[in-house]
């Protein structure tokens, strides 16, 4: 049976990824962690949970070691948006957080999972169908820490064999935990204030193509890859994958599907659009569809169906 532990799990990503581990491997199976404490969080409530800073490594160590893990999943980091504000403390964080939580992998043994991101790429990088091998000179601190993690997760199974994997993920859309400090956070606002307001101002300007997917295609990859046959990998970290791309006015389209009366216009956010412009249109997935089968069950009318009704139900 498995042991996981997942840092940063009080974020997008771990707030629905821990429950679904739960519901798959055991609700004591999953160690959920955290920097800050939210005592009303359900994770906190649910399931065992303790309060971890990654760039401590002694206390990185002694969890991993203390519940007997054998997987650790490291979701801990500051996103592009954020890490642009303070280039110094996402350095810190971003690269503390990945090299520590890396050791304690090659000290006990360790599966481990880290996502990349579409922000490893840069404007030299080829912006439509990007190949998943292919120029990687991005311009953003958070690009420069998801290319020098991208390397050290293939350096630490090259050297040590520790079972590394990775996907680099687009934008990520849910209704659950709000994202934070991203650039494709506009694409998860959008769905709140048109339910709250019927309209909404976006940061980013008409006619940017981005790579996004909804939360739970985003989950059976984690997990899809977690389960993936080793021999069958023939990259590590990381594993291009997306399920649509998409510019503000076609999200907005969708939208008034739903929502005729909605409206959209714009307050173009230079930094966010200058990191935007430097992300691909939109990348190329099929390695990891050939070598794990992975697949989005989720388009942009699917999607927008599916968050507009769970948020309605499920008002902030
Ligand atoms: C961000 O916008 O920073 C993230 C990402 C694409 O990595 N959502």
């Amino acid at each position: 049976m498995k042991k996981i532990l997942v840092t940063g799990a009080l974020g997008q990503i771990g707030t629905e990824l821990v429950l679904k581990l739960r519901d798959i491997y055991g609700q004591d199976q999953v160690i959920s962690t955290d920097i800050r404490k939210d005592t009303t969080h359900m994770l906190v409530q649910s399931g065992p949970f303790e309060t971890l800073d990654v760039t401590v490594a002694q206390d990185v160590f002694d969890i991993v070691k203390r519940h007997q893990v054998d997987t650790i999943i490291h979701l801990a980091a500051l996103l592009s948006a954020s890490a642009e504000k303070k280039p110094l403390l996402a350095w810190h964080l971003n690269m503390e957080g990945l090299l520590n939580t890396l050791e304690a992998a090659r000290e006990q043994k360790c599966q481990f999972f880290t996502p990349s991101s579409i922000g490893a790429f840069g404007p030299t990088t080829p912006s439509d169908q990007t190949p998943q091998d292919t120029i990687q000179r991005p311009i953003t601190m958070y690009g420069i820490n998801k290319v020098a993690g991208e390397l050290l997760c293939d350096y630490y199974f090259l050297k040590y064999g520790v079972d590394t994997r990775g996907v680099r993920f687009p934008g990520l859309i849910s209704y659950q935990a709000p994202p934070g400090g991203g650039t494709t956070d506009y694409a998860v606002e959008i769905y709140h204030e048109a339910i709250r307001q019927g309209k909404y101002t976006s940061p980013i300007a008409a006619g940017t193509y981005m790579d996004m997917m909804y939360m739970p295609d985003a989950l059976d990859a984690i997990v899809t890859l977690m389960e993936a046959e080793a021999s069958k990998l023939t990259h590590r970290n990381a594993y291009n994958i997306t399920a649509m791309s998409f510019e503000p006015e076609q999200i907005s389209a969708a939208i008034r599907q739903h929502i005729p009366s909605f409206t959209l216009d714009y307050d173009v956010d230079p930094m966010k659009q200058e990191i935007a412009d430097s992300w691909p249109n939109c990348i190329d997935p099929s390695c990891a569809r050939d070598d794990w089968g992975f697949a989005a069950k989720y388009d942009l009318a699917a999607m927008t169906e599916d968050m507009l009704t769970k948020l309605r139900n499920n008002p902030a």
